[in-house]
């Protein structure tokens, strides 16, 4: 391993400001990484030599998606709340063009030739491609509430995980006759997926599932689950395809699977309802993105350990990474530092969390507004009359896919991104009835219908 370090930085040091050009690196030489900040709008660019924030860009609103061609010149941000790709080249860290891709784009992937972007068309029901020499569309599949997605090396073939409610699924796009190919249907509702550098697994998570399912790509299988802690989120590769770093959200932790046995080899704590990881080129180090903590996590894979956590701005969800040397080895070990999980407050009554915002007397109204949010609902708790029908009104604020289950009555309803549901509720002869969100309950998405004298909570 030693060797194949050297042998690629003395590569690179003989390419000098060619390949990979002089300004685009930190001035440290080290290699950037860009972190998109959901609640800032705008891109963190993070030095990997001394592991701070070297300036923000700002970009359209929600940034999504985030991608770095592996050359590490551009990066690609999507804007759920508009309609644009944001293009950022490294050597300036500015916004040098915008792509106007249709309404509300998710997740973003780039094909490892770095040829191609994915763009997940949430709003507008289709996934696109764009050819990164031009920063043009030049092609695109329809496909219900694409969310996230990866591409294949040469960017011809792409899995896209599709949301729709009563017809959630992995689908495969052929991107040269520019069709659905496959499609693997799911009784759950996919989030994070990852393509193995070989090609040969998709790496998956399922709302409602403790567990990393492992697709063969070439039977369209679903071979393995891998279980970890609560409410995982994405799993991407080490370069090498050797390891998996499952980003876990509930207990906050980065999970190292074994992707040879399809075991969970470790786990390492992090911040705050952790989002995104990515890997550095040299597979040593690990960034992780702590939406509840607002910072990076900076993992060294070896020793298993957080030797730096970067505050970043408000909400960092995606990250991407420019290629070269991470700084595990150089870097000194530092304690994580525990940050507030923001305004929520939580509570945990009989062994669920609450993210509690507030108690609601409803006993004398026939229609209350319920907002969901990442990650809560507002009011969390109703106190409501013994029979009680209620007509709820739930908005959708946030951008991210929420639902509301009350499995004692039936219910199991999603919650588009800033959208709307109505429905009718029953409160209890007696006592509590719990609702939640089926995605977000591990993080505190939860809350209770009360009937009768309840306490302050
Ligand atoms: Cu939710």
């Amino acid at each position: 391993m030693p060797t194949r370090v050297a042998k690629v930085l003395w590569v690179l040091a003989l390419l000098g400001g060619s390949a990979v050009g002089t300004g685009s690196l930190s001035a440290a030489g080290a290699p950037k990484a860009y972190v998109g900040l959901f609640k800032d709008d705008a891109v963190a660019v993070v030095d990997t030599a001394e592991n701070k924030v070297l300036r923000t860009i700002a970009v359209p609103k929600g940034p999504h998606g985030l991608v770095a061609t592996p050359d590490g010149r551009k990066v690609y941000v999507s804007s759920d709340g508009a309609s644009t790709v944001s293009v950022i080249d490294t050597a300036t860290d500015r916004v040098v063009a915008s792509i106007d891709v249709g309404a509300n784009p998710h997740g973003l992937a780039v094909s490892g030739d770095g040829s191609r972007v994915l763009v997940l068309g949430w709003g507008s029901n289709r996934a696109l491609i764009v050819d990164t020499a031009t920063d043009r569309v030049v092609g695109e599949v329809p496909v219900s509430q694409p969310h996230n997605g990866t591409l294949s090396r040469d960017g011809r073939t792409a899995w896209v995980a599709s949301q729709q409610q009563g017809a959630t699924a992995l689908v495969r796009l052929d991107l040269t006759a520019w069709k659905e190919a496959a499609r693997v249907p799911l009784d759950k509702t996919p989030r994070g997926l990852e393509l193995s550098p070989d090609g040969r697994r998709v790496f998956f998570t399922l709302a409602g599932v403790n567990a990393i399912e492992v697709l063969d790509t070439a039977t369209a299988q679903i071979v393995a689950q891998i279980p970890v802690g609560a409410s995982p989120h994405y799993a991407p590769f080490t370069p090498d395809g050797r390891w998996a770093l499952a980003v876990v959200q509930g207990p906050g932790e980065l999970t190292l699977l074994d992707t040879s046995s399809n075991t969970a080899a470790g786990a390492v704590t992090v911040g705050k309802t952790p989002h995104w990881a990515v890997s550095s080129s040299d597979g040593r180090t690990a960034y992780v993105t702590n939406e509840g903590s607002n910072d990076v996590s900076v993992v060294d894979l070896a020793t298993r350990a957080v030797i730096a956590t970067i505050p970043v701005g408000n909400a960092p969800r995606k990250i991407a990474m420019q290629p070269g040397a991470g700084t595990a080895a150089a870097a000194p070990p530092s304690a994580a530092v525990a940050a507030p999980i923001g305004k929520s407050m939580a509570i945990s009554l009989g062994g669920v969390t609450y993210a509690d915002h507030g108690v609601k007397d409803v006993r004398n109204v026939s229609r209350l507004e319920l907002e969901a949010d990442d990650y809560y609902f507002e009011p969390t708790f109703l106190r409501g009359k013994p029979g009680q029908r209620l007509r709820l009104r739930v908005e959708n604020e946030a951008s991210t896919l929420h639902n509301l289950s009350i499995p004692a009555l039936g219910v199991d309803k999603d919650i588009p991104p800033k959208g709307k549901v109505e429905l009718d509720v029953t409160f209890p002869a007696s006592g509590t009835l719990a609702f939640s969100c089926k995605f977000h309950a591990p993080l505190g998405m939860n809350g209770q219908l009360r009937t009768g004298e309840v306490g302050a909570r």
